[in-house]
Formats: C-alpha cells, sequence, structure tokens
C-alpha cells in the first residue's frame, strides 16, 4: 500500500492487527500508479470513529427534508432530541402549506415497550400525529430497540394508512444496519421509490429537471434553484432539500435528473433511470468551475441552441456580480492548506472551491464513501432507455424485490464512452494532487496526529471533532452545517465560503489558545511504587 513516512508512524502506535487494517483504508496519491482503497467496512470496534447509523442516514438525511411529511421515529427520546434541528436542512413554505421541519416526533419508548412491546405506542402516536397534524404522508422509522424486539411497523402503517386514507411509510432502519448511515441511504431510496416516485401526475413544463442529493443544507439548494430557474429549468422536484412528497410523486417525469450527492440518492437515480428511462447527470454545484461545467453539462444534454445560449449569459452575469469578492478572498486565502473529512460528498466536492481560493487540499477522506466514491466509475453514457431497452444483450439489468441493478459490457460501455464524454463519474482521488492523503473513516486518534503532523490552515469537517482542531489552534469550518452560515453552493455561495473561511483563518484568536490539556493535568491519581 501507498504510505509514507508521516502516516508510518502515525500507524506505529497502533496494535499490530488494527494496523494491519487501517493501512488498507489510506493512501498518498501517485498518478502513476491506478490507486485503490478500503471503503464501506466496518469501523473497528473501539475506534471512535465520526461515521453516524442507518437510521441518521434514512430518516435523518434523506427523509428528514421531506416538510409536508410527519416524520415519526419509534424509539427512545435520545434518538429524536439529540438529532433535532443540528442538520440545517432548510425549508420555508407559502402561507397555508404545511411545514412540520421544526417539530420533532418521537413515541419515546421506555423500559415496559421494550418488554412489552412498543407498536400500541406506535399506533397512538400515528393516530395523533394525523389527527393534529393533518400531514400529506407520515413515516415511520425504526431505531435499534424497535428491531431488536420486533415490533411490527409495517402492520402499524399498513393499518394506519387504511384507518386515515393518507400514505403511511414504515422504514426498517435501525441504527446498527450496515457499517455506517449509506445503508440508511438506501433504505429510504428504496422505499420512495417504490411507493412515492411514479404515482402522481403533475403537468410537466419544458426542460423539467429534478436535483437530487441536494438536501438544501444552509440554503444550499435555493442558491442552485435559483441560477437554473433563470436559466429556464423547470425543477420538478429537489431530493429531498426543502422538498415536498407531492413533488416527489411526479418526479419520474422529468426529463433529466442532476446528481449532486450521488452517495445518498444513487439508487433513486439508476431506479428511475431503468424504470422510466430517464438519465442522470453527476453535476458538481460547489465551486465556480464545477457549478459552470455542471450548467454546460445540463444544458448540452437537452441540446438546445437558445437554452445553451442562455446559459452562458447567465453565467458571464453571475461572474461579473463575484469576481471582485472572489479576488480578494483568493489574496487573503492564497498558500493555505486544508484537511477535509466529510460524509460521502463533499471531501470532493469542495475541492474545487478551495482551489479557487488557493487553498490546497492535502488530506481528505469520507466518513462513510463506497470505493466508487473514491476511485471513480464508469456510469451509462446518458443515453434515453426506454422499457424495450432493458432486454439489450449488453445491458444487463438484475432485479429483486427492493433493487435494480444495471450492468453495461465493457465493450459496450467503451463504445458509448467514445460517443458521450460524460459518461464518467470522476472519484476524489482521480482528482487530488499527487503527494496528498486519501484516508478513508478517519478517526479521532489519526485526526489529531494528522493536524499535529501537517499543521493544515483550515480543518474542515463535523461537530464531532471541529472543538478537539480549534483547541489545537486549528480553524474548523464545519462542511456538514456550515455552523451558522451557508449558502455554500452555486456562484453567491462561493463567495459567502470565501468570506467564512478568510475570517476564520486569519483571525488572532488562534494564537491566544492554550489548549486545555497543556493547563491542567489529564487524569488525576496516586503513583504507588512498589
Ligand atoms: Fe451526501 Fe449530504 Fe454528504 Fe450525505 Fe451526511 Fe450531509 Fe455529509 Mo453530513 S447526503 S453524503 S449522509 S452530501 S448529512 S447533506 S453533510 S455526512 S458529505
Ligand atoms: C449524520 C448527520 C451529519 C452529522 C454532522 C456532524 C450532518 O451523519 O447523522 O457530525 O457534524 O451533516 O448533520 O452528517
Amino acid at each position: 500500500m501507498a504510505i509514507d513516512k508521516k502516516i508510518d508512524k502515525i500507524l506505529q502506535k497502533y496494535p499490530p492487527k488494527v494496523k494491519k487494517n487501517r493501512i488498507k483504508h489510506m493512501l498518498t496519491k501517485d498518478s502513476e500508479v491506478g490507486q485503490e482503497i478500503q471503503a464501506n467496512t466496518r469501523t473497528i470496534p473501539g475506534i471512535i470513529s465520526n461515521r453516524g447509523c442507518c437510521f441518521a442516514g434514512c430518516k435523518g438525511v434523506v427523509l428528514g427534508p421531506l416538510k409536508d411529511v410527519v416524520h415519526i421515529v419509534h424509539g427512545p427520546i435520545g434518538c429524536s432530541y439529540y438529532t433535532w434541528g443540528t442538520r440545517r436542512h432548510k425549508g420555508r413554505s407559502e402561507k397555508g402549506e404545511s411545514n412540520f421541519l421544526s417539530y420533532c416526533f418521537s413515541t419515546d419508548m421506555q423500559e415496559s415497550d421494550i418488554v412489552f412491546g412498543g407498536e400500541k405506542r406506535l399506533r397512538q402516536a400515528v393516530k395523533e400525529a394525523y389527527e393534529i397534524f393533518k400531514p400529506e404522508a407520515i413515516t415511520i422509522s425504526s431505531t435499534c430497540p424497535v428491531g431488536l424486539i420486533g415490533d411490527d411497523i409495517h402492520a402499524v402503517a399498513r393499518d394506519a394508512q387504511a384507518e386515515f386514507g393518507i400514505q403511511v411509510m414504515a422504514f426498517d432502519c435501525e441504527g446498527y444496519k450496515g457499517v455506517s448511515q449509506s445503508a440508511g441511504h438506501h433504505i429510504a431510496n428504496n422505499v420512495l421509490m417504490r411507493d412515492v416516485i411514479g404515482t402522481g401526475d403533475a403537468e410537466m413544463k419544458q426542460y423539467a429537471i429534478n436535483v437530487m442529493g441536494e438536501y438544501n443544507i444552509g440554503g444550499d439548494g435555493w442558491e442552485i434553484s435559483r441560477i437554473l430557474g433563470k436559466i429556464g429549468y423547470h425543477i420538478v422536484s429537489v431530493m429531498t432539500g426543502d422538498g415536498t412528497y407531492k413533488e416527489l410523486k411526479s418526479a419520474h417525469k422529468a426529463d433529466l435528473n442532476l446528481v449532486q450527492c450521488h452517495r445518498s440518492i444513487n439508487y433513486i437515480a439508476e431506479m428511475i433511470e431503468i424504470k422510466y428511462g430517464t438519465p442522470w447527470l453527476k453535476v458538481n454545484f460547489v465551486g465556480i468551475a464545477g457549478t459552470i461545467e455542471s450548467l454546460r453539462n445540463t444544458a448540452k444534454y437537452f441540446g438546445d441552441e437558445t437554452l445553451i445560449k442562455r446559459t452562458e449569459e447567465v453565467i458571464v452575469e453571475e461572474l461579473k456580480e463575484i469576481k471582485e469578492s472572489m479576488e480578494m478572498y483568493k489574496k487573503i486565502c492564497e498558500g493555505k492548506t486544508a484537511l477535509l473529512f466529510v460524509g460521502g460528498s463533499r471531501a470532493h466536492h469542495y475541492q474545487g472551491l478551495l482551489k479557487e481560493l488557493g487553498v490546497e487540499t492535502v488530506v481528505a477522506g469520507y466518513e462513510f464513501g463506497h470505493r466508487d466514491d473514491y476511485e471513480g466509475r464508469d456510469i451509462i453514457p446518458h443515453i434515453k432507455l426506454d422499457a424495450d431497452s432493458r432486454n439489450i444483450p449488453d445491458l444487463h439489468v438484475e432485479k429483486d424485490e427492493k433493487n435494480y441493478r444495471v450492468y453495461l459490457s465493457p465493450e459496450k460501455l467503451a463504445e458509448l464512452k467514445k460517443e458521450m464524454p460524460l459518461g464518467q463519474y470522476k472519484g476524489l482521488i482521480q482528482e487530488m494532487e499527487d503527494g496528498s492523503y486519501v484516508i478513508d473513516d478517519l478517526n479521532h486518534f489519526e485526526s489529531e496526529e494528522l493536524l499535529k503532523a501537517l499543521k493544515p490552515s483550515l480543518f474542515c469537517s463535523g461537530i464531532k471533532d471541529k472543538y478537539v482542531a480549534q483547541k489545537m489552534g486549528i480553524f474548523s469550518k464545519q462542511l456538514h452545517s456550515y455552523d451558522y452560515s451557508g449558502p455554500y453552493a452555486g456562484f453567491k455561495g462561493a463567495v459567502i465560503f470565501g468570506k467564512d473561511i478568510s475570517m476564520g483563518m486569519n483571525t488572532p484568536t488562534w494564537g491566544f489558545i492554550t489548549p486545555p490539556w497543556k493547563q491542567d493535568a489529564l487524569l488525576e491519581g496516586e503513583v504507588i511504587e512498589e
């Protein structure tokens, strides 16, 4: 495994078995060789990982932002309370429309429910939610104990659906399933595809698109929609940021799916492609170059001269507005370095924006990305597949009850790629500079050691390790919640990001910090001499 001395020094501190495991999750970028990394495997018990659970990925990430739905958590109160409002997926509604985003619904399971079963309590919670809020739909998400005691959430959902006449969906997303929140994305994707998408018949306008894998953190989805709307696209749904159940129902009728976060929504994008023949395009609206390329590729897909021209006009207009500020922030940030460690797409997506601000990424890693998020993958080029194309010999479709999978023969893929150069989804490794480090499922020990060894100017991570870095005197910007800021996507977002990191890295505060472990003894006790 391609590892250099700095990393090896960190690994030396591990027991041999742990070292053997962790080394497979790390590499030093070397463009001369094809590089592979181990990812999406179980974290070693005892290691402090930043990962979340299956429940977080299903209820928190994919379902949570749907604002006209009541999301009931079946479980102990902590699963709801400690995740209440932390993700900052914003949503606003017109007068008279429902928006339950600020609420927190839980069955608040008690010990007696664990012993005698919690179904009765869940039935009551669904009834109350329906009677009080009259939502468009209700979701029920399982937490760990529910799976262990075997409450039949599907029976409860079925009965409630019959009784109240609205869709009630149950999700078996017990926290312990899979190895991270990634399993939860998949579970949410499957149910939304099976029960919601395809059930509506909204009227479509010209250039109808879905923006998938965009959760409107800090308002990102609003900025992306603003730009796309200005060009003239009809946005059928944003999945699922500031999203509604109503819009989702007709998502299958769009002409094209744009995929921002591939990790959390690729399953829906692929299932729609197979079932309805709608192609999907990987985009990245973080960073100026990424935004421009994404807009151009989208226009290119439709191939309409007016749309292509309008896209260029909007790009010119937008660039004019931000040019001066971006240049100013670049001057402030030039020459700085960053360590990025975020979920399953942002550690990749933010590298372009940082580069535009003169900041070099020296380490990047995902909490739960899969190998394709690191290494890239060949995707089906953007051709319209009709239902019959499922039978073409080069396209192998496997479908079981829940999943659709598509494989193209290597020959066919090579042929299509020649015609359609958009058919590749680049991974994080491909876009990093030689000599930089890629580390999967980075843990707290490794983060601290890397911060000491590399002393980056900027640590982009989440709430679980932000303050450790800051106590070490290194500015940390949360790339999950954006702290209290945003949007960071699109043209205007790039400027806000530039401003935030310029201020954060250059405040004199960092020079005044003495970490608590340098002031007080960490352990108190008596040394007993034998
Ligand atoms: Fe996709 Fe996300 Fe991310 Fe993700 Fe997440 Fe998130 Fe993330 Mo936190 S869906 S993979 S499960 S872009 S919640 S909005 S910030 S870890 S990098
Ligand atoms: C999650 C949500 C999270 C957590 C962020 C963090 C988010 O994984 O359950 O650790 O700071 O973006 O809110 O990823």
